[in-house]
């Protein structure tokens, strides 16, 4: 077989191998996770009364890699910082603690961040969330990085989403 050709054959191997490995679990980039997940959907926060000094945000994080992912950490402008709290029942009485090791999104799985579960709470609120406004909102996820969500603000009392939050595409497109 003449060189040319074989040379030819081997460059056309090594662009298959990138894709291969990814398939295998082989190291990858962090670009691969980013266009992996789909995080931060249906982001909404609920309006604040007049007086409080913090504000709860709601999402869900959707894993669709192979390997687990983490919420670890969020920053948001309108807060000194955010925190990851988890609701709990004790003898009657909802309590609140905050989740200091961050958010496990198992492979191919989802978290709901949502009211009497999971919550992101804004501490040290810098200005009142009101209904309509978009929250800016960046979630520090371990492997894809940190994703820019925009929470809807909802009815002080609302329980759900109405779905005008801006989200992170399918494809990561909102990651940076
Ligand atoms: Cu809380």
């Amino acid at each position: 077989m003449p060189p040319r050709a074989l040379s030819r054959r081997s460059a056309r191997r090594a662009l298959v191998a990138a894709p291969v490995a990814a398939v295998l679990g082989l190291p990858a980039l962090a670009h691969d996770y980013k266009v992996g997940m789909l995080a931060g959907a249906s982001p909404w926060a609920r309006a604040t009364p007049p007086g409080g000094t913090v504000g709860a945000g709601h999402l869900s994080i959707e894993s669709r890699g192979a390997r687990a992912e983490r919420l670890v950490g969020a920053t948001s402008p309108v807060a000194g910082h955010v925190e990851l709290h988890a609701m709990t029942v004790e003898n009657g009485a909802m309590r609140m603690r905050p989740l200091d090791d961050g958010l496990e999104v198992a492979p191919g799985g989802h978290v709901e961040i949502k009211p009497r579960g999971y919550h992101l709470m804004f501490v040290d609120r810098k200005q009142p969330l009101r209904e309509g406004e978009h929250v800016p909102l960046t979630l520090e996820i371990r492997k894809a990085g940190k994703v820019d969500v925009e929470p809807v603000v909802e009815r002080v009392e609302a329980s759900a989403p109405t779905g005008r939050g801006r989200q992170a595409g399918p494809d990561g497109d909102r990651t940076r």
